[in-house]
């Protein structure tokens, strides 16, 4: 099939992946509805895809991977960088001609018998000023369906990048056998590629989304001083009509969607406030004209974690969901073909098809502790389903960002919320970030470990040098720097049920941030950074649940827990990255010092 583009880069590069994997035919995915239509009814009639309830879920279908290719595999993802040194101790590196040269026999002749298409994608608005293009080469469907709604996927990609730019990243996939021995998931840094294979999950093959928006495009925007992270953009408007957008940054499965998608509670959706959602998973940011920091969503779609979604949780996110969306991995309704999870509703399918394909009594299989959805179990959805999208998603120019949060699971230690003093104290609060694990990536589920900016799977180099580049794109926003706040929605009791009750109700937490921003509530100001007085936490409607101990106990700053937290950070940046060949700024250190001595005072 003839190419889409003249640009001779691009045709240049297919070809010699063409020669290297060897398909019996080239699709070049222009994006239209009846190539779209055809490639659906193609994976229908093999099985690939299973057809939803079309009365209820028109447009939606079900893809089963492989049980053991359900989630990102970080010890298999590697980042290849001329030198060791330039991926730094947060990666697994190899040479590169090293690792190409055990790539390309896997590589060669893999699509013999199979159909190679070849996607053009654009992640950001077409024509936005920050936007850029990739280009995957792929052997599977399930890809190419999922792209189309996680991109602005098609011929139009081509327009951002004209006949002659070079500017683009390269995207080999195949899914292989799906051997897990050798499944690997690779970035090349230095020439804009990346190459996996064997795996035919989510973020091991949507190579537009966490390979490329975040591992490549970090390194992009270090040398393009701009930035590339993993947070979510949401816009709060207030009762006057004005809307302040926030990003921020959890780990896999720490609550981004639904912070993102949030519903106010009663007291202040009365009052007019209303949360609109820009982006649930990356950000792209950069200095605008007048200074301030400017966010897009690179992505187009959504590819959320279903178990625990519902329509009380995460109205919205579900909302997104009921029409031409694709779910990957979680429970179907034999009886009526609807999509079920665990949390979804407390009425589990009595026939129901668990997520490795076996039909089971629902019922009784839950009862006995089974899961009958994968707890990484996802939906992909167009965003443009999502009733509250903002008006800004396609702004080429992005939203200005009046502050930053970071975040993640920790059962203690870490309060509800405190606001950092300063940029820099800020960027240290990012680097500190720690949480409890989830079945986002495969291993242990529930251990602590440093996720630096929730970002340590997917710093695409150095994790010092990306610390020092916060630093600098600090001095350039100098005071319209967002502010930097952290919050923790996972704060457990002696039981260990958590005490806030979250969700909805993080937009108490918002209201204060945005307060902090604007100037108009005081704070106590402790060692970590500035707390709330309790009395500044809107409870109206909560009270029951939230009473002042529970505050209290939300807002405590245990100074020797903190004591602990300062020594275990410096035992990281010391021995697991300093050691390890991390380049740490000093002003990082300077900050543990600063800490250290505030708490010892
Ligand atoms: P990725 O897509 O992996 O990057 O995840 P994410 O950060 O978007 O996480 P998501 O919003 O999908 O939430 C993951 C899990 O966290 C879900 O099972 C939620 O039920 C749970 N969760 C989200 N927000 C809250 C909250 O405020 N409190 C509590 N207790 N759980 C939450
Ligand atoms: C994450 O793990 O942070 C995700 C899902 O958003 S994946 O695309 O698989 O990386
Ligand atoms: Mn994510």
């Amino acid at each position: 099939m003839a190419s889409l583009t003249k640009n001779p880069n691009v045709n240049k590069w297919v070809d010699e992946m063409v020669a290297l994997t060897q398909p019996d035919k080239v699709v070049w995915i222009d994006g239209s509805d009846e190539q779209l239509k055809a490639l659906r009814d193609e994976a229908l009639s093999t099985g690939e895809m299973i057809l939803m309830n079309q009365d209820e879920y028109p447009g939606c279908l079900y893809h089963r991977t492989a049980p053991n290719d359900v989630a990102r595999v970080e010890d298999r993802t590697f980042i290849c960088t001329k030198t060791k040194e330039g991926a730094g101790p947060t990666n697994n590196w190899m040479d590169p001609d090293e690792m190409w040269n055990m790539l390309k026999p896997m590589y060669d002749g893999v699509m013999k018998g199979r159909t190679m298409y070849v996607i053009p994608y654009s992640m950001g608005p077409i024509g936005s000023p920050l936007a850029k293009v990739g280009v995957e080469v792929t052997d599977s469907i399930y890809v190419v369906l999922n792209m189309d709604i996680m991109t602005r996927m098609g011929a139009k990609a081509f327009e951002n990048l004209g006949d002659t730019s070079d500017d683009f990243v390269r995207g080999l996939h195949s899914k292989a056998d799906v051997d897990p021995e050798k499944r690997y998931i690779v970035q090349f840094p230095e020439s804009n590629t990346i190459c996996s294979i064997n795996s035919a999950y989510g973020g091991n093959v949507l190579l537009g989304k966490k390979c490329f928006a975040l591992r490549i495009a970090s390194f992009q925007g270090k040398n393009e001083g701009w930035m590339a992270e993993h947070m979510l953009i949401l816009g709060v408007q207030k009762p006057d009509g004005d809307v302040k957008y926030i990003t921020a940054a959890f780990p896999s499965a720490c609550g981004k969607t639904n912070l993102a998608m949030l519903i106010p509670p009663k007291f202040y959706t009365e009052q007019g406030y209303k949360v609109w959602t820009v982006g649930d998973d990356i950000a792209w940011m950069k200095p605008g004209k007048d200074g301030r920091l400017y966010a897009i969503n690179p992505e187009n779609g959504f590819f959320g974690v279903a178990p625990g979604t519902n329509a009380k949780s995460n109205y919205n996110a579900l909302a997104s969901t009921k029409k031409n969306a694709i779910f990957t991995n979680v429970a179907i309704n034999k009886d009526t073909m609807t999509p079920w999870w665990e949390g979804l509703d407390k009425n589990p399918p009595v026939n129901a098809i668990e997520w490795k394909g076996a039909e089971v009594n629902g019922v009784e299989y839950t009862a006995k502790g089974e899961k009958l959805a994968h707890p990484n179990s996802r939906f992909t959805a167009p965003a443009e389903n999502c009733p509250c999208i903002s008006s800004e998603f396609n702004n080429p120019e992005g939203v200005p960002v009046t502050a930053m949060i970071f975040g993640g699971r920790r059962e203690k230690t870490t309060p509800l919320v405190y606001q950092s003093f300063d940029w820099v104290h800020g960027t240290y609060v990012g680097s500190a970030v720690s949480s409890e694990t989830t079945a986002a990536a495969t291993g242990a589920v529930g251990v602590l470990r440093h996720d630096p900016m929730a970002m340590k799977p997917f710093i695409g180099y150095n994790v010092g040098d990306y610390w020092a580049h916060w630093l600098e794109m600090g001095e350039i926003l100098g005071d319209k720097a967002p502010k930097i706040f952290n919050v923790n929605w996972f704060k457990k009791d002696e039981n260990g049920n958590f005490i806030w009750p979250g969700f909805g109700d993080n937009m108490r937490v918002l209201d204060w941030i945005i307060k902090r921003c604007e100037g108009t509530v005081d704070a106590v100001e402790t060692p970590i950074g500035f707390v709330p007085k309790p009395e500044d936490i809107n409870v109206t409607g909560i009270e029951d649940e939230v009473t002042p101990e529970i505050m209290d106990k939300l807002l405590d700053i245990d100074v020797d827990l903190w004591k602990a937290e300062i020594k275990e950070m410096r035992r990281y940046y010391d021995e697991d990255i300093k050691a390890k060949g991390g380049h740490i700024p000093q002003a990082l250190y300077d900050q543990l010092d600063k800490i250290e001595a505030r708490l010892n005072k």
